[in-house]
């Protein structure tokens, strides 16, 4: 115990004694406690103080950097304050989508091993502490809803490579390459709730950077080869460019536009002796020049437009009228494949919006005729299913062949797509067209249309010879859009809750990728106890930066405004970011989505990723529905706007 007296001195003489004398006190009784210790411990206490003094000078500059990284000057009144504001969680490379650093490698090592599944889903497993493999194969959709629900939380944490332009694309072994890959240093979070600008800045930046590739490397050229940084030749007519002109329009990227314009007025010419297939430069070439002309109203490309598509109209001379797949533009002839007389019944049944429209703007009627004729042809043909249409038919008998195959997938997709966009073009009033997409809707219903196991996801399979197989390419996304687009435009309601379901599923077909990534063809799960929904064999793991399922979300969002489908769209914008963004410019399309680590680059920009994929994905994060006002227009298959005529025509 303390005596009182003791604690009345103590009192006193703290109190009670002036400033100074306090701090005389305190000096003289520290100077006799240094001298009462021994010379060890001064020698220590005197070398943890200099070692102090050191860290504090080092770490200055450090500090000092913070805080002024938490400052921004704004400008008010002309005159410049300075505003604390509190960083971005993400760092500025992942914000600009620009090629992220290398991840050192002591990093890499402490990533967790590599799991099959969705890794969105792993990762929310993992930080609740429930994270077994066997529980995420057993219901991801299930599970990653209600971890969506969850407040609070940042779901979709994966990995990423951004694609190093030396990198291998064939011949190195696995190893070999993940060296060369690029891992970024960080893992991206959720942008769900960003601002849409951002999201639109995001798209124009990606757009950038595809151009970036092709300029350096390709321009005036078919297609970039982003990893060797060269070209790739088609038709040998600048595909990317034209391809690209209206959505630098839409995208607003002025410049560039300019540029490509001037290319296209000074060293674009149809009078090559080429090959072109009548299809692919229908919808990207003709199909690219008459939206330009529409939506710029520079008369330039509907004088080359015409120019094309008059050198396209030789394919129509066969003796069924149904066109040959290959045109000489410079000579003037036409011919089938060498090892057939077949054409494809997607691609003769899906020019008729652009020929149709050349028609209307040069007021010669050559053009429609050619096309109409197949459509009527087509219509009348024996061998449909409940108006599903063979793959194949012959230029010579005008007849389907190959019978008894179905699907809504390669090769028959655009047939379905072009009778309901030609009825829209011509104002709702060619009966035939509608009547065709209806029973061939039906069809659908009765022959494909099936639910996979464990999550009775909806999915349009094929028929073959009446056996039904489970198989769904990516092509076949574009339905929920075209669903939806009828919808809007009157056909039964029920369209577009079997758009809704199966929008969802094409999402299924990114989200349960390791990759986020969809492959191009997958296998659905249809036996009771399957621990997933989607299967994918070895040879159909590839991505080539298709857009059909950004082209259904863009249609979904505009006519529910349900922001699920833009929160979808973003995710998988961020994984295109990711995994198939070559950092000298371009994007590639990819081998293999299930292996994030390595998804493989094929080296190859289709021309379709500038002309469709990131203009879906501006309109999608775009809140003005004038543009491109889906009451005015109608897209072709190449993601084209046409306008739909006015009543009168
Ligand atoms: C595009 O050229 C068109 O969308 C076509 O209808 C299908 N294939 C590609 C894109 O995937």
């Amino acid at each position: 115990m303390h005596s009182p007296s003791r604690k009345e001195f103590v009192s006193l003489t703290f109190t009670g004694s002036g400033n100074y004398n306090n701090k005389q006190w305190r000096r003289q009784s520290c100077w006799r406690k240094w001298k009462q210790l021994s010379r060890l411990q001064r020698n220590l206490i005197l070398f943890t103080v200099a070692l102090m003094l050191v860290c504090g000078i080092a770490t200055y500059p450090t500090v000092t950097e913070h805080f002024r990284g938490l400052t921004v000057v704004v400008k008010e009144d002309e005159g410049h304050v300075l505003k604390l504001v509190i960083p971005e969680v993400l760092p500025e490379s992942d914000k600009q989508n620009q090629p992220l650093v290398p991840e050192p490698p002591s990093e890499k090592q402490k990533r967790p091993p590599h799991k099959r599944g969705p890794p969105g889903l792993q990762n929310r497993l993992q930080k609740k502490g429930t994270g077994s493999d066997i529980q995420v194969k057993e219901n991801p959709i299930q599970e990653a809803k209600k971890a969506d629900k969850e407040k609070g939380e940042k779901p979709l944490v994966k990995r990423g490579a951004l694609i190093e332009a030396d990198q291998a694309t064939e011949g190195g072994t696995a190893k070999e390459a993940e060296n060369k890959v690029a891992v970024p240093a960080v893992e991206q979070g959720d942008h769900s709730h960003e601002p849409e600008f951002d999201r639109l800045e995001a798209v124009r930046d990606a757009f950038r950077h595809a151009w970036k590739g092709y300029k350096e490397f390709a321009w005036g050229q078919d297609e970039l080869r982003p990893i060797s940084k060269s070209y790739g030749e088609w038709f040998g007519l600048g595909l990317t460019l034209i391809d690209a002109l209206d959505t630098m329009w839409i995208l607003n990227l002025r410049e560039e536009f300019e540029e490509a314009k001037t290319w296209v007025s000074t060293e674009l010419s149809f009078n090559k002796n080429v090959d072109v297939n009548l299809f692919e430069s229908t919808i990207r070439i003709l199909g690219g020049l008459l939206s330009t002309y529409h939506l710029t109203g520079d008369a330039l490309f509907l004088d080359k437009a015409k120019d094309i598509g008059t050198r396209l109209m030789p394919a129509f001379n066969t003796p069924s009228k149904i066109p040959y797949s290959d045109v000489n533009i410079g000579k003037g002839t036409a011919h089938p494949p060498r090892w057939t007389s077949d054409s494809t019944v997607a691609e003769v049944t899906s020019i008729q919006l652009e020929f149709r429209e050349l028609s209307r703007l040069t007021q010669d009627t050559r053009y429609r005729a050619a096309v109409d004729k197949v459509m009527q042809k087509v219509h009348k043909l024996e061998g449909k299913q409940d108006g599903l249409v063979p793959m194949f038919i012959n230029t010579n008998s005008g007849q389907f062949t190959h019978l008894g195959v179905f699907t809504l997938g390669a090769r028959a997709d655009s047939y379905y797509e072009y009778l309901l966009k030609q009825w829209i073009q011509g104002g709702q009033k060619e009966t035939e067209l509608l009547e065709d997409y209806l029973q061939a809707l039906e069809g659908v219903k009765k022959n494909l249309l099936k639910k996979s196991s464990p999550n009775s996801l909806t999915f349009v399979g094929e028929l073959s010879h009446g056996q039904f197989s489970p198989k769904m390419d990516h092509l076949v996304c574009f339905l929920p859009g075209t669903l939806a687009l009828g919808a809007h435009h009157g056909l039964p309601a029920d369209h577009m809750e079997l758009a809704k379901q199966l929008m969802e599923t094409c999402y299924q077909m990114y989200a349960q990728m390791e990759t986020g990534l969809s492959p191009e063809i997958v296998h659905f799960n249809m036996h009771e106890g399957s621990i997933r929904d989607v299967d994918v064999k070895l040879a159909d793991r590839h991505n080539l930066l298709r857009p059909e399922t950004v082209e259904s979300l863009f249609y979904l969002y505009r006519f529910t405004k349900d922001r699920k489908y833009r929160d979808w769209g973003w995710e998988i914008l961020q994984n295109f970011n990711k995994y198939t963004k070559v950092s000298t410019g371009g994007y590639t399309s990819i081998n293999n989505v299930r292996d994030p680590e390595y998804p493989s680059p094929r080296d190859k920009m289709e021309s379709f990723f500038l002309g469709e994929t990131l203009k879906y994905f501006y309109l999608l994060f775009s809140d003005d529905p004038e543009l491109v006002s889906l009451d005015k227009y109608v897209f072709n298959t190449e993601a084209h706007p046409l306008p739909i005529w006015p009543s009168a025509e």
